[in-house]
């Protein structure tokens, strides 16, 4: 362990601010899209510095640390494929690796590879203006750092800016109040505690086992039940983790081209022997259940990928979501509390599907009830408690897992300036727009690592990421090759790409699920289907074909 590891740091000791510092590239972000982003550019002689708000490297796996938080691809699909050598050294200790556990692999990982050096962190950049004339990007930081180079890359994820929620009253709850996207780095013990958890996305889903197995009383305020699977987490084997890693590169190209989402969780059971079904019409409740079993009781995200028309039938999405209902209804023993926490009011996988650890069976204790705020809506929040329409809870915590501004929420809080001054916000004021979703048009030398219009958040984020950093790096070499010094997309190449974007998602459920992909948890953010729900297989081999037709759709200069 590093100096700085030890003392809950990145390297920012002994560094003073960028005044006017002149480097090749400069990344926003030190998650796993900049640290990657980092390795690369080095390794092609470029002078690299990174900005990261954080106070070390890791990105989403740094913020989110409240209890039970664990990723929901499996650990070995879910890792760097860029070095062999870090694939055979690090062992996984489970199949689906926890926030700490992610977080000590990312750290690991820059440590490894030397990359806190080019880092600054506790720096949060705010502008980043494109000066035409000099063909450089200009950036600041809230801190005062000043920086240019000809190439800037944004890796500043796709949930990284927290949604609060706008009830009245909650700035005076006098209690601890607790986000759980900014968890406090020391930990939270909430023995004994009155707590109350207001959000069951993901993250509270995640959270409400870990919470309820420590407060004297949980309270859980719905608003929108989400759908559910099981994980079926487990330590992992390291004998299947050794003969997994002994065919390793076949493992990442299925990961890369197998399947839409790159998940490729099919590790546990053998592809062979997990069925499938190209259609839920033809089949009966018990066929439904036979497939759906095997993918539930083996666990995990995959579970969507059964029943191959559920993401665009609503009938069969409706015999999915059938069949999860009634799973609910056979573990919650209180009939009320069970139909409370079935969804219906949008197609099974429209929103993120969550991936849980005795989420469910939570509501049997006797120390967890359920609210139905669609029943009864909070009214506002006291210095004690939530007032609902119909009671006043007592609380001594409150947790808010309330979700994000998803894909440009990072993008548009800083203040992103292109050719003649445009603004990217203005350019997106009625929804994000992009190149491949690698790039907007009038932002030349710009990258947006998995942003909105590439698959990004339906996939294994992995998997994307270093796609886009591949495909940015190899983009960056053929314009040195060829002398060019600026990049950007045609206009007509963006707008086709857009379109083509929402004709993909059209052709899905996807746009019925209400959710944070459209934006529409944000409110008066345009509602757009953000991230390309082609597929990550069906998406590189549209990258891969732009680069053999001398990356068409894009202009250099
Ligand atoms: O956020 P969410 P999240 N009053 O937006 C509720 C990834 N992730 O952080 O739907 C009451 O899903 C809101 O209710 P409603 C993953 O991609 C991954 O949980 O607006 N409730 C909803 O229930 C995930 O999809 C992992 O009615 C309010 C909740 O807050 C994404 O992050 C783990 C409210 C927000 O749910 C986001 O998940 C965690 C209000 N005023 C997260 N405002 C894994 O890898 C909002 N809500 C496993």
């Amino acid at each position: 362990m590093s100096d700085q590891q030890a003392q809950g740091k990145g390297s920012n000791q002994g560094y003073t601010t960028d005044q006017g510092a002149t480097f090749d590239a400069l990344v926003v972000g030190a998650g796993f899209a900049g640290l990657y982003m980092l390795h690369r550019l080095r390794a092609m002689g470029m002078r690299v510095r990174v900005y990261e708000a954080g106070d070390n490297v890791g990105g989403t796996w740094y913020w989110n640390r409240y209890p039970g938080a664990r990723c929901d691809a499996e650990s070995l699909a879910y890792s760097y494929s860029f070095s062999p050598e870090l694939e055979q050294e690090w062992q996984w200790s489970e199949r689906y690796a926890s926030q700490p556990e992610i977080l000590r692999y990312v750290e690991h990982v820059a440590d490894r590879f030397d990359l806190r050096r080019d880092i600054r962190f506790e720096r949060r950049v705010n502008h980043a203006h494109y000066d035409s004339q000099n063909q450089r990007w200009n950036l600041s930081t809230e801190q005062g750092d000043t920086a240019t180079a000809p190439i800037c890359i944004m890796a500043t994820g796709c949930l990284s800016v927290p949604q609060l929620p706008d009830i009245d009253g909650l700035d005076d709850f006098q209690g601890a109040r607790y986000q759980a996207s900014h968890w406090p780095h020391e930990g939270v013990d909430f023995s004994g505690l009155r707590v109350g958890v207001i959000g069951t996305g993901s993250s509270a889903i995640q959270a409400i086992p870990e919470i309820a197995k420590q407060a004297a009383q949980l309270t859980v305020l719905q608003r929108t039940p989400n759908f559910s699977v099981p994980a079926q987490n487990g330590p992992l084997d390291p004998e299947f983790a050794q003969a997994f890693k002994a065919n390793y590169r076949d493992h990442r190209r299925y990961h890369q081209r197998g399947l839409s989402s790159g998940f490729g969780d099919l590790e546990v059971v053998p592809r062979e022997r997990a069925p499938m079904a190209e259609s839920a019409l033809p089949l009966s409740k018990q066929e439904i259940a036979e497939i759906c079993d095997t993918y539930w009781n083996t666990g995990g995200a995959r579970f969507m990928g059964a029943i191959a028309d559920a993401f665009i039938n609503e009938e069969a999405n409706a015999k999915v979501a059938a069949y999860v209902h009634d799973k609910i209804h056979s573990i919650v023993q209180d009939g009320q509390t069970a139909a409370a926490l079935c969804p219906t009011d949008h197609p099974i996988g429209t929103k993120r599907i969550c991936v849980d650890t005795n989420y469910y069976a939570t509501y049997n204790r006797d120390n967890v009830r359920l609210v139905n705020l669609r029943q009864t809506p909070i009214e506002q929040i006291t210095a004690t408690g939530v007032q609902t329409s119909q009671e006043h809870i007592e609380l001594d915590a409150l947790v808010l897992a309330t979700g994000f501004d998803a894909m440009t929420g990072a993008l548009l809080r800083m203040d992103i300036q292109g050719v003649d001054g445009v603004r990217l916000a203005d350019q997106w004021q009625a929804g994000p727009v992009s190149y491949l979703g690698l790039m907007v048009s009038g932002f030349p030398n710009l990258f947006t690592v998995t942003g909105p219009g590439s698959p990004s958040v339906l996939s294994n984020m992995m998997v994307s990421i270093e796609q886009h950093v591949d495909f940015i790096c190899d983009c960056l070499e053929h314009m040195r090759d060829g002398q060019k010094t600026t990049v950007e997309p045609a206009a007509a190449a963006q707008a086709q790409w857009v379109e083509h974007v929402n004709e993909v998602a059209n052709a899905t459920l996807f746009p019925k699920g209400g959710s944070w992909y459209l934006g529409a948890n944000v409110e008066g953010k345009p509602q757009v289907f953000m991230p390309y729900a082609a597929g990550v297989g069906v998406y590189r081999e549209v990258c891969e074909d732009v680069v053999a037709d001398d990356y068409r759709g894009f202009q250099f200069g």
